[in-house]
């Protein structure tokens, strides 16, 4: 657990209720409709969300029992059959959303597509009949390693339909953070693409596999299918690698969906931890269909009219749920983009938003924070009035970030919905309901129905009104994490047992600090472990320590968030070097291209530090807390009775 002291000093009275003229047209109409539906989700758990997953979604078969809940193990829907990818797709075929936009499709250099929901259906259909060509079979683990293409949403609605689970790494990961997550995944294909675009330059993703693969690196691999997207030169691997656009041509367009049981496995996801080996978090079928797709539809209040645009990468949860699995099961409109804001194009943005009429728009602090600096003037010379709500993720969002947004973007008309959620919990934990919610600029206000959240100290007890505390859940909710994949026990550790167990009940603990306020909203305060927020990306301390230290030039390292401007928080390293080395800013750079090459940029220390040594306990832990009062310049606070050799601090402060 952290040494980080609790303390909240945010004091935000704005309040902004949502108009009448949009709460009479919204999903839910009204505060006491969300405060009758939250009721109903308290007293009556599962009845429910049987009541949804009976009138929301398809079933090939019905459950037994909704819940079997053996703390920390849910299961829901019990016996359920069920395929995400006909809920997602053969469903809405029926229908007139038949011939609708499944997917808008924008890409980097300008060029787009759009995928109706029968060309979707059918697309997906043929990857999975070359997936089975390729030996995979149900329950064989599917890396995907993509741009934003609409291929990477095909790859993974084709892995959903044959019943073999995906494991979805970001594009902008390494070949051996890559390699790294393959391994613990053992995906038997791996689907990626020649390269993409991003920020005006091509991300040579096969090399990278290339990398990650070679000398045997990830031996489960036995095939790979590669995407043509910027017809860059490859090596192909005769026998192992083999191009879609050609075995596309030749495959069948009828692929029927797997009857999955609810609680097979849709999809591992690895995520930063404490320690330096990602975590795999595990998600199944059925909870997880009906969770995304009923926060889609009450969070962001989708109609069938909407044009929605959620700006993640497909490669974090936030891609999965709210750009895939949420958005089709709904058959709306998903609209994904390849680039990244950047300041070659400073209005790219608002120019999609413009181009398409989007109507909902989901995106992070970090890049509203860019918004800003690069100036009102782009939006404001862009025909935003499509919009009519505007969402963010991914961090806390400062109020004044808030108000801009809300403001610039949203023209004081668009309700703002600040989702808090993680990897972990599969859907929107605590957000607003946009017909339903008054907002407060940097609150996520309160938990979706059948959320039980509080705010409890380490011993599980509910702290008092605006006390600060750790953010807990405390009844299972359908699209929970079920485990760390292969790893019961860190799952156990991780999650459950940090707060203890009161009255026998078990507390979710999600890593995050958290105060209430007494109208009973959420303020996220950020993490309280060892786990900074990179540009709203989760990045551990030990990850990159480890990264450092796998460096020959390297004794031994510490690493710390510093809070920054425009990324949230930025990678700060302290660096102790072997006997042989010396400091150099050459030095430097190269620990700083290390980090790259084993993480990826994301991960890329802003600023590296070399010390004689390090700030430690007697019993050799090395203080946080104290270097993250130094990076961040401040004063250091608190105990010094348990350091070791308190000349380090003098030392250290030296060097500042
Ligand atoms: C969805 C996602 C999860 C961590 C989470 C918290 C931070 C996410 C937030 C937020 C304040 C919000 N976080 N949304 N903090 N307000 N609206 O981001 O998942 O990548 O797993 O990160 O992000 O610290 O614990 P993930």
């Amino acid at each position: 657990m952290s040494e980080t002291t609790i303390e909240s000093i945010l004091q935000e009275k704005r309040l902004f209720a949502p108009c009448s003229e949009f709460s009479q047209n919204a999903n839910i109409k009204s505060f006491a409709e969300y405060q009758q539906l939250y009721e109903q989700s308290i007293s009556d758990p599962e009845g429910f969300w049987a009541n949804l997953a009976e009138t929301e979604l398809d079933w090939f078969q019905k459950w037994d029992r909704v819940l079997d809940w053996q703390p920390p193990f849910a299961k829901w829907f019990v016996n359920g059959k069920i395929n995400i990818s006909y809920n997602c797709l053969d469903r809405h075929l029926t229908t007139w959303r038949k011939n609708k936009a499944a997917i808008i499709w924008e890409g980097e250099p300008g060029d787009s597509r759009t995928l109706t929901y029968a060309q979707l259906h059918r697309e997906v259909c043929q990857m999975a009949n070359v997936f089975k060509q390729l030996g995979v079979k149900k329950g064989d683990r599917v890396g995907i390693y993509m741009p934003m293409i609409p291929e990477a949403a095909i790859a993974m609605l084709a892995c959903a339909r044959i019943g073999a689970p995906h494991s979805v790494v970001f594009g902008g990961f390494s070949a051996e953070a890559l390699k790294a997550r393959l391994q613990d995944a053992e995906a038997k294909l791996v689907v990626t693409a020649d390269g993409g675009f991003r920020k005006d330059k091509v991300v040579p993703l096969k090399d990278a596999l290339d990398e990650a693969l070679s000398n045997n690196g990830v031996p489960s691999v036995e095939n790979v299918l590669v995407v043509q997207r910027t017809k860059q030169t490859i090596n192909m691997q005769e026998g192992r690698d083999h191009w879609w656009h050609e075995l596309h041509a030749q495959a069948s367009i009828n692929c029927p969906p797997e009857p999955m049981d609810s609680e097979d496995l849709l999809f591992i996801l690895y995520t930063s931890g404490t320690t330096g080996k990602p975590k795999g978090v595990v998600h199944t079928t059925g909870g997880y269909n009906l969770y995304t797709h009923i926060t889609t539809k009450w969070a962001f209040d989708l109609k069938d009219t909407d044009v929605y645009w959620c700006t993640a990468d497909v490669g974090w949860i936030t891609g999965h749920s709210y750009i895939v699995y949420g958005p089709l099961s709904n058959g709306a409109t998903s609209l994904m983009y390849e680039g990244a804001p950047r300041a070659s194009n400073p209005g790219c943005f608002w120019d999609v938003i413009e181009k398409y009429g989007v109507t909902i728009f989901y995106t992070a602090p970090t890049a509203i924070r860019a918004f800003i600096k690069m100036g009102d003037e782009h939006p404001n010379a862009r025909d935003l009035s499509s919009l009519r709500i505007l969402g963010t993720v991914g961090e806390p969002i400062n109020p004044e970030a808030w108000m801009w947004y809300h403001k610039v973007i949203g023209g004081e008309r668009c309700p703002i919905v600040d989702t808090w959620w993680q990897t972990e919990t599969g859907g929107f934990m605590i957000t607003p309901l946009p017909g339903a919610t008054s907002t407060k600029p940097g609150s996520a206000t309160r938990p979706f129905p059948g959320i039980i959240a509080d705010v409890v100290d380490l011993e599980g007890n509910s702290v008092g009104n605006n006390q600060g505390g750790y953010l807990v859940i405390k009844h299972p909710w359908p699209s929970m994490m079920r485990t760390v994949y292969k790893d019961d026990d860190r799952f156990r550790r991780t999650y459950w047992e940090h707060i203890l167990p009161k009255n026998g009940k078990y507390l979710y603990f999600a890593g995050d600090g958290a105060r209430k306020d007494e109208d009973g909203y959420f303020w996220i305060m950020g993490r309280v472990d060892d786990v900074m927020n990179i540009s709203g990306h989760r990045i551990g301390t030990m990850e990159v320590e480890s990264a450092l230290v796998s460096h020959p030039a390297v004794a031994e390292a510490a690493v710390v968030g510093r809070p920054d401007e425009l990324k949230g928080e930025d990678v700060y390293a302290f660096v102790t070097l072997e006997g042989s080395y010396q400091p150099s800013e050459a030095l430097k750079e190269e620990l700083k291209k290390h980090v790259v090459k084993e993480i990826g940029a994301i991960a890329r220390p802003g600023e590296i530090r070399f010390a004689d040594a390090l700030p430690k306990t007697r019993s050799g832990k090395i203080i946080r807390r104290f270097l993250r009062n130094l990076a961040a310049g401040q004063e250091l606070v608190g105990d010094i009775s348990t350091m070791e050799d308190l000349s380090v601090l003098d030392k250290l402060r030296e060097g500042a």
